[in-house]
């Protein structure tokens, strides 16, 4: 009887078959292992408003979205190049803001240690060609006219020091508040003094303007808005403080060529600290994407219970993602 051999045509095509499959499978699975990290910056560079959209350098729609920081002084420690090249990696977000508060113990009490501080975070940031935006934090200060002096001054060597970098946007107020504090008497004077100061460093720079009432009104903005090119003006909104006219007001001022970003919205009510809404949150997402507005949640910190990304366990040092909060858990696995 003839004996059968082993490598016939049929065994070397199964064969073959075989190494192919496994090839594939281990390229696969290699390859799904490893974060294709983005380059934002280096693909997008310079960005300019156009009509009510930001544009990249290429005249395309690009819309921003990331985290903000909680107060710099309560959480510099936490800014590291580990943790934000995590955060980069994992939530795949193309920018950070850099929430400088004025008063709290922030810029105002410390602006030599906070402005060092200021500037190790862009100089991270930069290396992760991530966007910035860096935020002169107001809040129980209401009126940004109250430290006009020191913010001209901050603005003045910041804009100087990174005026060669697409990287960075400056927003000038965060919440203007208090019933005195209005757009025609306070704010927009502010800003008419604050932008020429930073667009003589940095002629065609984005510069972000907060609007009355914590960046919710907008009525007295689209009367008598700024006459600058490159201005974006900022809207808050948290989740669990309902503002029923919020997307009525977005229309207004879009509709007079006025453009919005939300530099904070939150899963909490305003307080930072509450129940977490989430289908109010996914919802308005949702819209902002829909209608190419850009976005950055509040806030990458440990400090505020419910609404920071991470729990309060978490230990400087240690691998963020092992401390997601359930408002981490659930922007990483429902919204980024
Ligand atoms: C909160 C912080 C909290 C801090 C408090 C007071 O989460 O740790 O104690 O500020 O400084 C804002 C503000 C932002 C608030 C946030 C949540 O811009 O500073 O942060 N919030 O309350 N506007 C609406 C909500």
């Amino acid at each position: 009887m003839k004996e059968k051999k082993f490598i016939n045509k049929k065994n070397i095509f199964t064969i073959i078959i075989c190494i192919l499959i496994i090839s594939f499978c281990f390229i696969y699975f290699y390859f799904k292992n490893i974060n294709v990290v983005s380059s934002p910056v280096s693909e997008n560079g310079k960005l300019n408003i156009v009509n009510t959209n930001i544009i990249n350098e290429h005249g395309e729609i690009f819309n921003l979205k990331g985290f903000s920081s909680s107060g710099i002084q309560w959480t510099y420690e936490m800014l590291t190049y580990e943790n934000l090249k995590t955060l980069k990696e994992n939530f795949d977000i193309n920018s950070f803001r850099i929430a400088m508060y004025t008063d709290e113990n922030g810029y105002i009490a410390n602006p030599n240690f906070i402005y060092n501080k200021v500037c190790d975070i862009t100089d991270i940031l930069i290396e992760l060609d991530l966007y910035i935006i860096l935020d002169w934090h107001i809040l129980n200060d209401g009126d940004p006219n109250i430290y006009i002096e020191e913010s001209k001054e901050f603005f003045d060597n910041y804009s100087n020091k990174y005026k060669n970098y697409p990287n960075i946007l400056y927003e000038i107020c965060n919440e203007p508040n208090g019933t005195t504090v209005t757009w025609n008497d306070s704010i927009k004077p502010y800003a008419e003094k604050i932008i020429p100061i930073i667009r003589n460093n940095n002629p065609n720079s984005i510069i972000i303007v907060g609007t009355p009432h914590w960046c919710t009104k907008f009525s007295d903005v689209h009367e008598n808005p700024l006459n600058f090119e490159n201005i974006l003006y900022s809207c808050h909104y948290y989740a669990g403080t309902y503002l029923n006219d919020i997307k009525d007001n977005i229309k207004i001022m879009k509709s007079k060529n006025l453009p919005i970003i939300v530099t904070e919205t939150g899963l909490t009510d305003k307080t930072g600290d509450s129940n977490l809404y989430f289908d109010e949150f996914k919802n308005w997402i949702d819209y902002l994407t829909d209608e190419n507005i850009s976005w950055f949640y509040w806030s990458f910190s440990n400090t505020s219970p419910s609404s920071s990304l991470l729990n309060k366990n978490y230990k400087y040092g240690e691998n963020i993602m092992k401390y997601l909060s359930n408002s981490g858990k659930y922007i990483l696995e429902n919204i980024l």
